[in-house]
């Protein structure tokens, strides 16, 4: 196989990647642009076995988005609304018990819960919904709000983001999903999440939640109007912030839905496209313990290829999955844990239930 990877001309690559060497910009151009992806599956297959043998990763967990109303409006998202649209939704903190203690006979360990940034719920709001998530199920953890989120909750609260997190926690908050990062470059931002938080201030957010001991996800919505170099910036700034403070447990690359948004005019992405996001990335963001494909973007036949790509972990049961659905995923909303543990097993992995900070729950 190293002779095949040596005439893909990919040689020196593979030497680096045997060596552990950090691997350039340049390098990541090198493989976004070689067409053979079977060689790139197999430089990345390397990364992945060295960090996490032969296990792929499942969870049982609930996705609970609590309200869509949103300030940002994204050109590339479907599912924030403005105040007032007719497909606007907000729950109260009842109700997000309700779904939560609506699954209360399955076996779920983590609830996933995003929304929009809402021009008006009262930060007492996110306080009481993490503490009544935790009356209804104590054990569960809660992995709620993405950066961007967080920034907009300590404008809401006139305090620092520090402090934000710090009351959070205190409520309930055990870690945060890797959602808003986007691409973080400024003209990505300009062009489809003007009034989006930055990419700095994503990171800040980040770096922030590391140091107060919270655990984070990244991801990239690829797929759109970004080049290559911006794909690879975005690599970089992850790992540098990585270096700093070893708080990401999972990349996850998420593949752009068009439907129902102000850029419908794109393509969806193509299966080669999201098999390489993920085979680059487990090479590029090598400080990054796992790269997760979420089935729910690219369905769960070709998440279940791409544990041969560089990926190690599945996601989850998710159930109720929107913010895809409402551009246009023809995906389920839920997978069964048999059905993912049948993909894993397939795939020739071992498929191994884990609890969000990856603690091994159960193998099978
Ligand atoms: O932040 C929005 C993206 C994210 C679209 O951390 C879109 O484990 C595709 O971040 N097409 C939310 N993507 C989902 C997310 C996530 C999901 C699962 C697990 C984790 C984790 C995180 O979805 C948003 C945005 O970046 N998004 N619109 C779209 N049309």
């Amino acid at each position: 196989m190293d002779a095949y990877i040596e005439q893909a001309g990919l040689g020196q690559i593979l030497a680096k990647v045997r060596n552990g060497e950090r691997l350039t910009l340049a390098d990541g151009q090198t493989l976004y642009r070689h067409p053979n992806i079977l060689a790139l599956g197999y430089l990345a297959n390397i990364v992945r076995e060295r960090l996490n043998d032969n296990l792929a990763f499942f969870i049982y967990n609930q996705h609970v988005n609590y309200s869509n109303i949103c300030t940002n409006l994204c050109k590339f998202c479907a599912f924030g609304k403005e105040k007032g649209h007719t497909l606007s939704y907000e729950m109260t903190v009842a109700e997000v018990q309700d779904k939560v203690r609506q699954r209360l006979d399955e076996p779920i360990t983590e609830v996933h819960i995003v929304g929009g940034l809402h021009p008006d719920l009262p930060f007492s709001y996110y306080i009481d919904m993490l503490r009544g998530v935790k009356e209804v199920r104590p054990d569960v953890h809660i992995q709620a709000f993405t950066c961007v989120e967080i920034h907009h909750l300590a404008q809401m609260a006139r305090l620092s983001v520090e402090e934000t997190l710090r009351q959070l926690v205190d409520a309930g908050l055990d870690s945060m999903p890797g959602g808003g990062a986007e691409v973080f470059s400024p003209r990505i931002r300009q062009a489809t999440c003007e009034r989006k938080l930055s990419g700095e201030g994503w990171l800040e957010v980040a770096k922030t939640a590391h140091r107060l001991g919270l655990k984070t996800n990244a991801t990239m919505l690829y797929g759109h109007i970004e080049t290559v170099d911006e794909r690879l910036e975005h690599f970089d700034a992850l790992r540098r912030a990585q270096d700093e403070t070893g708080g990401f447990l999972a990349f996850i690359p998420l593949a752009f839905h068009p439907k129902n948004t102000n850029m419908a005019e794109h393509a969806s992405t193509t299966g080669i496209d999201d098999l390489k996001n993920i085979a680059v990335s487990r090479l590029m963001l090598d400080n990054f313990p796992h790269i997760k494909a979420y089935w729910v973007m690219t369905g769960p036949k070709l998440a279940q290829v791409a544990l041969a790509f560089g990926a190690d972990d599945m996601d989850g049961t998710v159930k109720e999955e929107v913010i895809t659905h409402m551009a246009g995923a023809e995906t389920e909303q839920a997978l069964g844990h048999k059905t993912l543990i049948r993909l894993i097993k397939e795939a020739g992995r071992q498929p191994v239930q884990r609890d969000t900070l990856y603690n091994v729950l159960a193998t099978y």
